[in-house]
């Protein structure tokens, strides 16, 4: 048996050697097959999970004749979930997962799912993994769990498990015992869909992204000055024309109320919830555009595909401005099954202090009536919140007000989570407001002692933004995201005792052949000795 620690001076002895020898590579989609250079870590598992023993001698081959069963009581959940794995382990030609019967055991070789409600310990997203010559237990005692522990199995196969086409390609997992449980239950990625669009299969793909690293919230920034990215039933110009637009003069574009249950219904087999936001009362120029009613002076503004901040808001003294608030939070709201509605709050230079704090307190009212929890940027602290209202910190701001009420926290940190400053100097996309962020800057950060006022226990967990103004593709937004996102993970997932720089790079080094065969355009940080199979 080997355990981390062992791991660790072995990831440091070959970090010089393979950091030397790979150097900065350039960017590929497919897998090049060059010479490895860093030894292989025990494990390469992100986020490392909260406890690991890795036997490598006590091998799990699959072949063909593999199969994935469901003990009993599993369910539909524990099914689907078979199913996505006995997909991933071999395809359409694999054999059928099947539910064992009560007194039935797991045949001998197969990949056992079991649910156990008995085990309160591992909560809503814990799981264990024992794995052995003889077979492979995966326990939770909920669906979410499953699914994770699902991710790890993915994750201790070799990176050809991507790649369903490799030729010849071995699987095998090596012995292990894992109990593993997150360390925070928000672990988010938001996507900027406004300033640029993306369409529902691009989203789709960054969801199937996140899953790889057991991340569980999307937030979806749906509308902002340049473009509105939601049908909403009783509004339709906000879509035909607020929509019809974005940053640079491009098409635009808006997801149709089916391509959102898409999206929505996608995410929720993932085991992601989605959080929409409708930013106001600025960061509204699209929807000042679409309806006259909403700006003081009634007269529809221009739209907008420039790149400033702060220059829009809501009429917040004309009652006209809450019948559309309420008309957009109702239609969404039936939209997601989630119980969060984010309502942005941030950046707004065009309302007095107090105009300000009385709008965010009406517009809490409406989401509440509307059956949601809201969520809004760090501005909105200062505001009489319901202790259920959830503040996002991002820059020096006053969630520590809501702490002091009992309220809780999300952490996005410009300096450590945005997701759209450059790497470094050299970068040709992104901004660099909040500091250059390369890979070991957004690692090396504890959640708990980021804010003197606001502990563990205020937060719910981190999360890491993608704004889209210097992003036009997918390609973009892949290049900005990874591997920083899977850096947040860890930092959302894994006890801040398990966290280590050196053994972390190690680790992900070997996440690179996996990003290339799923076909991501990721940073080859110079930080990172990136082996190439
Ligand atoms: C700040 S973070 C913003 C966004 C920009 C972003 C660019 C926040 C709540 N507002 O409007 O897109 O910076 O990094």
């Amino acid at each position: 048996m080997v355990c981390e620690s062992a791991v660790r001076r072995l990831a440091m002895l070959s970090a010089c050697v393979a950091a030397a020898a790979c150097g900065r590579a350039r960017p590929t989609t497919t897998p090049v097959p060059t010479p490895v250079t860093a030894a292989r870590p025990i494990h390469t598992v992100v986020p490392v999970p909260s406890s690991i023993e890795i036997t490598p001698t006590d091998t799990f081959r699959i072949d063909t004749t593999t199969r994935v069963v469901v003990a009993a009581g599993g369910g539909f959940a524990a099914e689907g979930i078979a199913a996505y794995l006995t997909n991933l382990l071999g395809g359409p030609l694999a054999p059928a997962p099947r539910t064992l019967s009560a007194e039935e055991a797991a045949p001998p070789r197969s990949v056992q799912l079991a649910l156990d409600a008995s085990k309160t310990a591992l909560g809503l997203e814990g799981y264990e993994l024992v794995v052995n010559r003889d077979g492979v237990k995966l326990t939770a005692a909920q669906p979410n769990g499953l699914f994770y522990g699902v991710q790890t199995i993915r994750q201790l196969l070799p990176w050809s498990i991507e790649h369903r086409a490799a030729m010849n390609r071995r699987l095998w997992l090596p012995g292990a015992r894992i109990t593993d449980t997150p360390r925070f239950v928000w672990r988010g990625a938001m996507l900027d869909v406004s300033r640029h669009f993306i369409d529902g299969e691009a989203v789709k793909r960054y969801i199937d992204l996140m899953a790889l690293y057991k991340l569980n919230r999307l937030h979806l920034h749906l509308s902002d000055d340049q473009g509105w990215r939601i049908e909403i039933a009783s509004r339709p110009n906000l879509t035909a024309h607020g929509g019809s637009t974005q940053v640079g003069g491009g098409a635009g574009g808006f997801y149709t109320k089916a391509q959102f249950a898409d999206i929505v219904a996608y995410a929720t087999s993932r085991f992601i919830t989605i959080v929409p936001e409708i930013d106001m009362p600025s960061h509204t120029n699209a929807a000042l555009a679409s309806y006259p009613e909403l700006n003081c002076d009634g007269v529809a503004k221009p739209l907008y595909t420039g790149t400033n901040v702060g220059f829009s808001a809501f009429c917040v003294e004309k009652d006209s401005v809450y019948a559309f608030i309420n008309d957009v939070v109702k239609d969404i709201a039936a939209q997601v099954p989630a119980p969060y509605f984010h309502m942005g709050g941030d950046e707004v230079e065009k309302l007095t202090h107090d105009q300000y704090i009385r709008f965010v307190e009406r517009v809490q009212e409406i989401i509440t009536a509307n059956g949601k929890q809201m969520i809004g940027w760090g501005e909105i602290a200062p505001a009489k919140l319901a202790p259920n209202t959830i503040v996002q910190h991002w820059r020096r701001d006053s969630a520590a007000i809501h702490v002091a009420r009992g309220g809780k926290v999300i952490l996005s940190p410009g300096p450590k989570t945005y997701l759209d400053m450059k790497y470094d100097s050299t970068t040709t996309l992104g901004l660099r407001w909040a500091g250059l962020i390369e890979v070991r800057d957004a690692y090396d950060w504890n959640p708990a002692t980021l804010l003197p006022e606001v502990p563990e226990t205020s937060l719910l967990g981190v999360e890491a933004p993608l704004w889209s103004e210097t992003l036009v593709k997918l390609e973009d937004y892949e290049f900005m995201a990874f591997p920083r996102l899977a850096v947040l993970a860890e930092v959302a997932w894994s006890p801040q005792g398990a966290r280590d720089w050196e053994a972390f790079r190690m680790r992900l080094a070997h996440q690179g052949p996996r990003l290339s065969a799923l076909g991501v355009n990721f940073y080859r940080s110079p930080q990172v000795p990136w082996v190439t199979r």
